[in-house]
């Protein structure tokens, strides 16, 4: 079994909804969801003139190769109405491989692990909470210690459902 760690956002229409959606799909076409953070409300990150987005961090345990985890993330994206524009614009919803077990992939389509981690708070904040032992890979330091050293200041602030 593969253990992978997923980042899921929204910031168009319904976002609770589509992460929701999003997480049915994943359950029923990659495998068992074994952990979630908490929901968290952020300030985009990037191009900021946009709606703020809902993130979470999700574990998930899988026989699939990392290239097919990426290839159902982009149907589950597609069936949920994600509209292509341009890139870090707005969306229904995002799915993001953070991590595929401790494996290091350079692939012009897949990169692993997500290039951006350590840069931002909106991805750390969540995955600190079901993974705060684990260690980058590439980095060679715990999920803790890069939180901890992180010097993004955008707002992630708790999601009460
Ligand atoms: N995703 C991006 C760009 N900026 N900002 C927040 N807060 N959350 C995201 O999921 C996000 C972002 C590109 O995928
Ligand atoms: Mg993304
Ligand atoms: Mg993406």
């Amino acid at each position: 079994m593969n253990k992978i760690y997923l980042q899921l956002g929204s910031n168009l229409k319904e976002r609770f909804s589509n992460i929701e959606n999003s997480m049915f799909l994943l359950q029923k076409t990659v495998g068992n969801i074994t952990k979630k953070s908490d929901y968290f409300e952020t300030n985009p990150w990037g191009h900021t003139q946009q709606p703020k987005f809902i993130n979470l961090v999700i574990e998930i345990e899988s026989s699939l190769k990392a290239q097919e985890v990426l290839k159902k993330c982009l149907i589950i994206e597609d069936k949920l109405g994600r509209v292509r524009t341009k890139k870090w614009g707005s969306r229904i919803i995002d799915i993001d491989i953070l991590f595929f077990n401790q494996d290091i992939i350079n692939q012009s389509n897949l990169i692993i692990p997500h290039p951006f981690i350590q840069e931002r708070n909106f991805v750390l904040i969540p995955l600190n909470q079901i993974a705060s032992e684990l260690v980058h890979p590439i980095l060679q330091k715990s999920i803790k210690h890069i939180k901890e050293n992180c010097t993004d200041k955008e707002k992630v602030v708790k999601y009460e459902l």
